[in-house]
């Protein structure tokens, strides 16, 4: 079902992925996250990745960035095709470690946030939340926003990440944590 074109690795290697929503901030994160600037694809048109694609990182892992859900342009077929491709490759992947749900640090999570974050806890997969783009908040906005983000997600702040792709922000942090969900047993 996640064979949505393009290179599927063998699944010798373990898998991280990240979701969000359309123009949260994935394909910058993941490319600051690796430091290399081109990895994937940074769009000026969002609801441009439409498919899995899969990143091999120092022959040690790959990080599947799944395709952004909820963007409002886009026909209402299409807004909702993102389920079946991003639950076939999270319910399927026999080497899915964890997963990094990424929200935007300014926003209320969308109700497609709000629904990913609940498959996420059904499916009982290791996952992280990096709050994007948190360069764009005040120092003193940003507590409050963690703070009722975590809230909102229930979930602990120490599963939070701040990030930002500009500043580089977070990155170390988000590294650790990454390699912490590789390091860990697989739950499946
Ligand atoms: N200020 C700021 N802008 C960011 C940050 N991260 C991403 N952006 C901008 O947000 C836009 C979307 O970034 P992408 O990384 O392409 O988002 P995406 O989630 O991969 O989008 P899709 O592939 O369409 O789902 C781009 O214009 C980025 O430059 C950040 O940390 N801070
Ligand atoms: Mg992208």
């Amino acid at each position: 079902m996640a064979e949505a074109g393009g290179w599927r690795p063998p699944p010798e290697l373990p898998e991280i992925a990240f979701a969000g929503r359309s123009n949260v901030g994935k394909s910058a994160l993941l490319n600051r996250l690796v430091g290399r600037r081109k990895l994937a694809r940074v769009s000026n048109t969002p609801g441009r990745t439409r498919e899995v694609n899969f990143f091999r990182v120092n022959e040690a892992f790959i990080i599947a960035d799944l395709p952004g859900y909820g963007y409002a342009r886009v026909s209402k077929e299409r807004r909702e095709s993102w389920r079946p491709l991003i639950e076939g490759y999270l319910g399927g992947s026999a080497m899915l470690r964890g997963v990094v749900l990424l929200l935007d640090s300014r926003r209320e999570p969308s109700a497609d946030d709000l629904a990913m974050r609940e498959y996420l806890g059904d499916l009982g997969a290791p996952a992280l939340f990096a709050l994007t783009k948190i360069d764009k908040l005040s120092a003193a906005q940003v507590a409050t926003r963690v703070a009722k983000l975590a809230q909102t997600l229930d979930v602990g702040e120490d599963q939070v990440v701040l990030t930002s792709a500009e500043t580089g922000r977070g990155r170390d942090d988000l590294a650790a944590s990454v390699a912490a969900l590789l390091e860990a047993p697989p739950w499946r």
